[in-house]
């Protein structure tokens, strides 16, 4: 099959692209060329929200729609100058409450203008923003606040329940948007507060290496991860988004993941708009319709999504597509998950469009191995590097390993948007650069002899659900806190959409017996803790989970059993 798949190749399209051929492009590539597109290649001060922003205002971009925003009762749109002038008066507002530069404050709202309005405005000051996914609840929000030590929060009436505020000392400022009736002690009126801003605002001028984002992330152990990435990132996000995404200043381009994703924001804020493309926000839930529908109303010209949407989409039918005019599509792309190779076939058919694979992480905060439009696409396959990055496979020592051999995805360190820092966490960051000279992935991957990397699989024991990452442990922590659990497994579960779901296996405390009502319970605890994608969609109970002497679930056992294969060396497990 993987052979098969192989030799099926998608030749390049055609011409016009902002990417030169792939080989000419990646040889005669330098990063410090990208630099200076920017005015602090001579200054040294950035500020990632200027170069997005306020720099297009004293160009001809100046009333060009930035930003297109609906959900079911909402449809704007805000120019470049609009976005800057929202953005400063925000900026304003959190200088009034004393906030400052390397402050962190969250913004924990559904996708809105005033979410991008309240990133931007944070950025401007200098602080670092940490987008919060709005599905999160009380205990994931809490985690993320406490640990990074928040000073502020952006959110909603709807949302603030989930906010622990009297358990987050650090935490002084709630700023409400939507709020009309009376303010708590501490609660800050959004629309207030921008209503008697002044439009002056300096911006913060701040170093290259200075914060500017968290992103919480999940690995395998411990509690999620806090991943800082700084104002020097935009190197990779501008180029990036001008050679992969393709844009071009006539684009209106939509990347349909939430801002508390770092999809949602690299390629969702700062890569379109570093490069003026007009950027397409839809508010509200996902359905095939609302999506087909976005694309042709707004004619949508490049599309970034994950194969979990298209997965869904596909399953939406064939004819539904026939019911929309899709003609404005030129470029789509995929991230986040392996993208099958019928995915890749039902594009060409339904859209008559290549879908190109991206692969990237949080840590990495860009793109790193790519399909490119002056590339043949070999469907199944994540692409090459981009121009700039060495990326390899190598084995547990370090050693880079030759073609078709599996091994650790691995980039040499240096390039732009690397993260900087684990928050609070340095042994986790070491972790990383555990071997000399390389980003060590925590994928697992091949190369073939054309140079396309072909992902295999996670080494640790991460979930990816529907795209999103589910740390194992932290949702086995939320089940053993129910009082029926005892003990708690969590796996990924082979799905034909979702890529994985969530499956845990747990064994009851004395005193409960299985039944339907109680599992329903265990799945809303979760769900109620933690977040609704984090939720086992299967429970499974066992009289005891297979443990090693040292008391850690031996989750490959687990999943060894659910796939119905052998379970491997069990020489540390228990009795
Ligand atoms: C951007 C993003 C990162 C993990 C990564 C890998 C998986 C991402 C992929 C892919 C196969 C691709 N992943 N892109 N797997 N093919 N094109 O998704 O970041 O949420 O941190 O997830 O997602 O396992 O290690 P993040």
């Amino acid at each position: 099959m993987n052979e098969m798949i192989q030799k099926k190749v998608f030749p390049v399209t055609g011409e016009g692209y902002n990417m030169p051929a792939y080989e000419e492009a990646y040889k005669n590539f330098a990063w410090e060329d990208v630099e200076k597109q920017f005015s602090w290649h001579t200054t040294n001060k950035v500020n990632m929200a200027y170069e997005a922003i306020d720099r297009h205002v004293d160009t001809p971009l100046k009333n060009k729609t930035a930003l297109y925003y609906s959900d079911a009762s909402r449809d704007e749109q805000y120019t470049f100058e609009e976005l800057k002038a929202l953005s400063d008066k925000f900026g304003n507002v959190l200088r009034k409450y004393g906030i400052q530069k390397g402050d962190r404050v969250f913004v924990f709202m559904p996708r809105t203008p005033e979410l991008y309005v309240s990133v931007l405005g944070t950025i401007k000051v200098g602080a670092i923003v940490g987008p919060l996914f709005e599905a999160f609840m009380e205990g994931a929000v809490r985690d993320r606040l406490e640990d990074s030590g928040a000073v502020a929060i952006i959110t909603t009436p709807a949302l603030l329940s989930r906010v622990p505020v009297s358990e987050l000392p650090a935490l002084k400022h709630v700023i409400l948007f939507g709020e009309d009736g009376e303010l708590a002690e501490g609660q800050i009126s959004y629309e207030k507060e921008m209503e008697q801003a002044s439009a002056d605002f300096e911006i913060e001028w701040v170093d290259r290496e200075d914060g500017l984002i968290l992103h919480y992330t999940s690995g395998s152990t411990g509690k999620p991860k806090g991943i800082l990435h700084v104002h020097n990132a935009m190197i990779q996000h501008y180029q990036t988004a001008k050679w992969v995404l393709d844009l071009q200043d006539s684009d209106v381009y939509w990347c349909t993941a939430d801002p508390g994703w770092v999809t949602g924001t690299s390629y969702g804020i700062f890569g379109p708009w570093l490069n003026g493309a007009t950027n397409v926000v839809r508010g509200g839930r996902f359905s095939p319709q609302d999506w087909y529908s976005t694309i042709e109303k707004y004619k949508v010209t490049v599309w970034y999504s994950a194969p979990t949407a298209f997965r869904m989409l596909m399953g939406a039918g064939d004819e539904l597509v026939k019911q929309f005019d899709l003609a404005s599509l030129r470029h789509v792309l995929s991230v986040g998950e392996p993208l099958n190779p019928e995915v890749v076939y039902w594009g060409m058919k339904v859209f008559a469009k290549r879908i190109h694979d991206t692969w990237w992480m949080t840590e990495t905060g860009g793109q790193l191995i790519c399909n490119y439009a002056t590339m043949d696409v070999k469907p199944g396959s994540m692409g090459k590097p981009f121009p700039g990055i060495v990326a390899a496979i190598v084995d547990d020592e370090g050693n880079e390993l030759p073609p078709n051999r599996m091994g650790n995805l691995a980039i040499k360190t240096g390039w732009p948007s690397m993260m900087r820092r684990v928050w609070n966490n340095p042994a986790k960051y070491e972790e990383y650069f555990r071997l000399e000279g390389w980003y060590v992935s925590g994928d697992s991957a091949y190369m073939d002899e054309d140079g396309y990397f072909w992902f295999q699989g996670r080494v640790d024991d991460v979930i990816m659900t529907a795209g999103e990452r589910v740390g194992p442990f932290e949702v086995e922590s939320k089940l053993v806190e129910h009082p029926a659990v005892a003990e708690a497994g969590v796996i990924g579960k082979p799905d034909p959409v979702r890529g994985e779901i969530i499956k845990a296996f747990i064994a009851l405390r004395d005193g409960y017996e299985e039944s339907e009502e109680l599992l329903a319970e265990i799945r809303q605890f979760v769900k109620i803790g933690l977040a609704a994608h984090a939720a086992p969609r299967e429970i499974e109970v066992r009289d005891k989970l297979p443990k090693t002497r040292s008391g850690k679930i031996m989750r490959r056992v687990l999943k060894a059993w659910e796939l119905g294969l052998p379970t491997g060396d069990l020489s540390t497990m228990e009795d």
